[in-house]
């Protein structure tokens, strides 16, 4: 049985989402509790990710953890309804990188720009928020996903992301990001997420 480790209004949020639109059974363990940027907040001894944070996913004796590898691993074990497209499909290679550029080039991209971090171009392995963006609404503008036709774990990831930012001073609102994040968000699973989230 997979356990998602999960806390309200956190990056797990989007497993209970990934988890619904997979429809396997699963069980979720609400983690107490997680560190604030205030300082306040704590570690639940519960919570097998090495440092504490939310989401963790356990299968059996298997932990896995952060969101990008999060979302591999549960495309790849469970196939049937091609949310992840697999090894020997043509866009195999698009979903590994959009779930590695989320992690590894958006993330860090908008914690620059939110920290006002002056990131000379050549020594981070990421780039400014205005590159990025240029090539996600790139994207976008073939869409309707990032994958094209197929929806997949990545628009998980990123469309909620993008629904979170967009309207803060991090990210304009345009009719290109309102309409693909409403394409994700009007998916029935979300709806579902929504529903299991705070209990
Ligand atoms: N890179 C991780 C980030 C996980 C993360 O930072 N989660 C936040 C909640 S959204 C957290 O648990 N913060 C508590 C802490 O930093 O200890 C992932 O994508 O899974």
């Amino acid at each position: 049985m997979l356990t998602l480790y999960h806390h309200p209004r956190t990056r797990s949020s989007r497993f209970l989402f990934l988890l619904e639109e997979l429809g396997c059974p699963y069980d979720i363990h609400r983690i107490a509790n997680i560190r604030r940027a205030d300082g306040s907040g704590g570690v639940d001894p519960e919570n097998p990710h090495p440092h504490g944070k939310s989401p963790a996913l356990k299968d059996g004796d298997t932990l896995v953890w952060e969101s990008s590898a999060i979302a591999l691993y549960l495309t790849d074990k469970f196939t049937q309804n091609g949310i992840g497209p697999v090894v020997g499909d043509a866009r195999r290679g698009a979903y590994l990188s959009w779930l590695a550029y989320y992690a590894g080039v958006m993330e860090p991209a908008w914690m620059s720009a939110y920290m006002k971090w002056e990131i000379p171009r050549g020594t981070a392995g990421w780039v400014k928020t205005g590159e990025m963006m240029t090539f996600v609404n790139a994207t976008l503008e073939k869409g309707p996903y990032l994958l094209g036709e197929k929806f997949s774990a990545a628009d998980i990831l990123i469309g909620t992301t993008l629904k979170m930012f967009m309207g803060s001073p991090l990210l304009e609102k345009t009719d290109l990001l309102e309409a693909y994040v409403g394409r994700v968000m009007a998916r029935p699973a979300f709806a579902r997420a929504q529903a299991k989230e705070n209990g």
